[in-house]
Parts: C-alpha cells; sequence; structure tokens
C-alpha cells in the first residue's frame, strides 16, 4: 500500500531521562495510531559527542548533531523536540520556532515567567504561519486523568468544591545523594515546585476545566548542602578534602500550597521529593456536590469514581479499571485489564502533536497553557518569601 502521508523529521535536543522516553513514543506511535503524517527520528543533538553517538544508536536516532543551532538549521528537521533543562527551553524553542520548525517542548515551559511570555510570542507568530507548539504535561494523557476531565465536564461531579493535589517522590532524601542540575536553581529553575508541581498544577487546571486565581504557601530546603555530581570537579578546583567537595542546594526540596480556583473551588498542593517510601506519587481528588473523583499515577490505569447522587446504601468510591476500548487512549493498546505504563501517556503526546500538525490546528497544552503553569510558580514563590500571611502559634 503506497504511504503518500508526508513525513516529519524529527530532531531532539538532549537525551536524558526524557530524552529516553520521548525516543520510545517517537519509536511506538506510528505503530498505534493512524496518523496524518509519518514522524522520521532524523536526529539527536547533545554536547558530547561520544555520548550523543551511543544514545542515537541505542534509541534509534539516524544522525547526531553536537549542537542543537545546527540541528535547527537541518533542512531534515521539521520537528524540535526539546528535552534539555529549563535553562535552555527558551533559548531553543524561539530560535525552532522563528526558524519554522514545530516545537514539542519538556515542563516546564520555562524557568521564568518572562522567558514564558518571550516563548508565547514566538508561538503566537509561528502559528500565523501554521507552526506549531505544545508543551508536554504527559500526565493529561493518562487514560484516567483525560477521563476524569470527561467526568467533570459532563457535569458528574457537579459544583466542584475542592481539589486536593500532591505529587510526592523521595530521591534525594539521602544526604549523599549529589548536587545534580535538578537541585540547581541557574539550571533547574526551581526545584520540587517547577519539576512536579508543575505537573499537578497543569493537571488540576486541565482536570477542573478552572484556572488558579491566588495561592499562599510554604517552601523548605531539608538538605542545603549536598557533594558536587562530579567528585572531581571539587577536587579540579583545589578542595583540599570532602568538606570543600560539596556545593548548596539551590532550590525548594519541598512546596506545600493553598490556592482558589475560577470556579470558587479550594485547591491544596503539595509537591516534594522528601516523602520518604512514595516513589512517583502523583495523586488528585476532586470533591463536588454530586460526587468525587480520586488517581494515583502508582495505580495510573484505575480512577476512583463516588457518585453521591446514588442512595448512600449504594454509593461509594468505585474503581474504575480505565482499560476498556471506549476510554480515552487505551483503545490503542491492549485488550481491557492488560493496562498502560508512563511511556504510553508519551506516545499519546506526541500522537495529538502530530495529528495537530496534520491537520492543521493548535495542539494543547499550548504554550499559553505552560505559561499559566508559570505565574502559578511564581505566585508560589512570592507567597513563601513574603510570610505576611503568616499567623505564627506561640
Ligand atoms: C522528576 O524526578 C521527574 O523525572 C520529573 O522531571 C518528570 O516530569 C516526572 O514525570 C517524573 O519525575
Amino acid at each position: 500500500m503506497s504511504d503518500n502521508r508526508p513525513a516529519l523529521g524529527v530532531g531532539m535536543v538532549g537525551y536524558a531521562f526524557m530524552g529516553r522516553v520521548h525516543s520510545q513514543a517517537w519509536r511506538s506511535v506510528g505503530a498505534f495510531f493512524d496518523l496524518p503524517v509519518v514522524p522520521v527520528m532524523a536526529v539527536l543533538s547533545g554536547r558530547s559527542k561520544d555520548r550523543t553517538a551511543a544514545a542515537a544508536a541505542n534509541l534509534g536516532w539516524a544522525a547526531v548533531e553536537n549542537d542543537w543551532k545546527d540541528l535547527i538549521s537541518r533542512d531534515d528537521v521539521d520537528i524540535v523536540d526539546i528535552c534539555t533543562p529549563g535553562d535552555s527551553h527558551a533559548e531553543i524553542a524561539i530560535a525552532a520556532l522563528d526558524a519554522g520548525k514545530h516545537v514539542l517542548c519538556e515542563k516546564p515551559l520555562a524557568n521564568t515567567v518572562d522567558e514564558a511570555e518571550a516563548m508565547v510570542a514566538a508561538a503566537e507568530r509561528a502559528a500565523q504561519r501554521g507552526v506549531r507548539s505544545m508543551v508536554a504535561f504527559n500526565y493529561r494523557r493518562v487514560p484516567a486523568i483525560a477521563l476524569a476531565r470527561r467526568f467533570v465536564a459532563d457535569g458528574r461531579l457537579g459544583e466542584l468544591r475542592h481539589v486536593r493535589a500532591q505529587y510526592l517522590q523521595d530521591w534525594i532524601v539521602d544526604p549523599e545523594f549529589p548536587l545534580v542540575w535538578r537541585l540547581q536553581k541557574d539550571k533547574a529553575g526551581s526545584g520540587a515546585l517547577g519539576d512536579i508541581g508543575s505537573h499537578i498544577v497543569d493537571t488540576a487546571q486541565f482536570v477542573t476545566g478552572q484556572k488558579l486565581t491566588g495561592v499562599s504557601a510554604l517552601t523548605e530546603t531539608f538538605i542545603s548542602d549536598r557533594p558536587l555530581a562530579d567528585q572531581s570537579a571539587g577536587l579540579a578546583a583545589g578542595a583540599a578534602d570532602d568538606a570543600e567537595s560539596t556545593g548548596t542546594v539551590t532550590v525548594d526540596d519541598a512546596a506545600v500550597f493553598i490556592g482558589r480556583l475560577s470556579g470558587g473551588a479550594l485547591a491544596s498542593f503539595e509537591a516534594t521529593r522528601f516523602a520518604t517510601g512514595r516513589k512517583n506519587a502523583m495523586r488528585i481528588e476532586v470533591n463536588g456536590s454530586h460526587g468525587s473523583l480520586y488517581f494515583d499515577f502508582e495505580s495510573m490505569n484505575e480512577l476512583w469514581f463516588h457518585d453521591h447522587t446514588l442512595p448512600a446504601e449504594e454509593a461509594g468510591f468505585r474503581r474504575i479499571l480505565v482499560t476498556e476500548a471506549g476510554h480515552p487512549y487505551a483503545g490503542a493498546w491492549w485488550p481491557p485489564g492488560h493496562g498502560l505504563g508512563y511511556e504510553h501517556t508519551f506516545s499519546h503526546e506526541v500522537k495529538d502533536f502530530l495529528e495537530a500538525i496534520g491537520t492543521g490546528t493548535d495542539p494543547v497544552p499550548s504554550f499559553a497553557d505552560g505559561l499559566a503553569v508559570q505565574r502559578v510558580l511564581a505566585a508560589v514563590e512570592a507567597s513563601a518569601a513574603n510570610e505576611s500571611r503568616w499567623t505564627p502559634i506561640s
């Protein structure tokens, strides 16, 4: 069968955790979804010649560049997928959009509101020319989260009263865990707040269809000094002994904040890397006048629903196994009950991105959605820095 669909070359920048899972998505998406275009894994860019070449061979990329600017200038690149730390998102995305390349950018959109605003302006310029952009809040593409949004939009919960969202990890509880880029403000922009707090802010706004109108927050850095990620860096810098081969953590380890949603519901959020024993527990519960929903990513194929319109004798939270053909995305994969994983959410993400490009529509979440999250992150940091509303208890 002749395939007359247009082929779009993808160029990916970065090949660490996000690069690996995005590569899995680009490799698999065409085998499970009918797409209007064919993605071609054309080139991978990374600064290290050897490590980038090895990653390209391992992850399935046809060519290598060692400067993202060279990747963007290639004629065989139509889509730029940004999988780098947040300090380079704005520079790469704006250059790629201005060069007429569609852009998928990992979250959070940027490290500052100013950067995010510049990215939105570039995205709006590019959209005038049919060039599309999307920010990678992949949890919107968990079938259970997409189903939760459908339930709320269909009025199954009635008037929303409460949203409580958590993102609980524990990978840096050990004081000996080194000072990686996620713990450095100049690279990451913020700590747990931007890395995982951005996910629960976007997810809460996505599921409820409402926006946060204000927050009050606390942040904390529990361990402020850590071994340098590269011990030789300390010694090379003249560290006389271990005591000097440590560095200062410049971001939050945890953020807790409350907020009010535009529809009047009260919301509470907790993003922490110190929830000892919790590995990737992204959770959301929504309480409404007619019912409630609960989701925990560590059981990502399940959505718990309480229908308060039922007689009390029949009501209560019941488990929906979100693996039926009629559930969002689920039908493309396996028969009911077989379940999906973290990586499938990225396949769903690139599928929706490619469909938008192929049908000439703007993908969601847009860079403007990413900016909305960035504004919440900035408000949380401003509130945490100014404890004027904090009432001490003697
Ligand atoms: C943090 O450890 C992290 O990798 C986030 O950066 C991702 O966005 C999240 O999906 C998993 O956890």
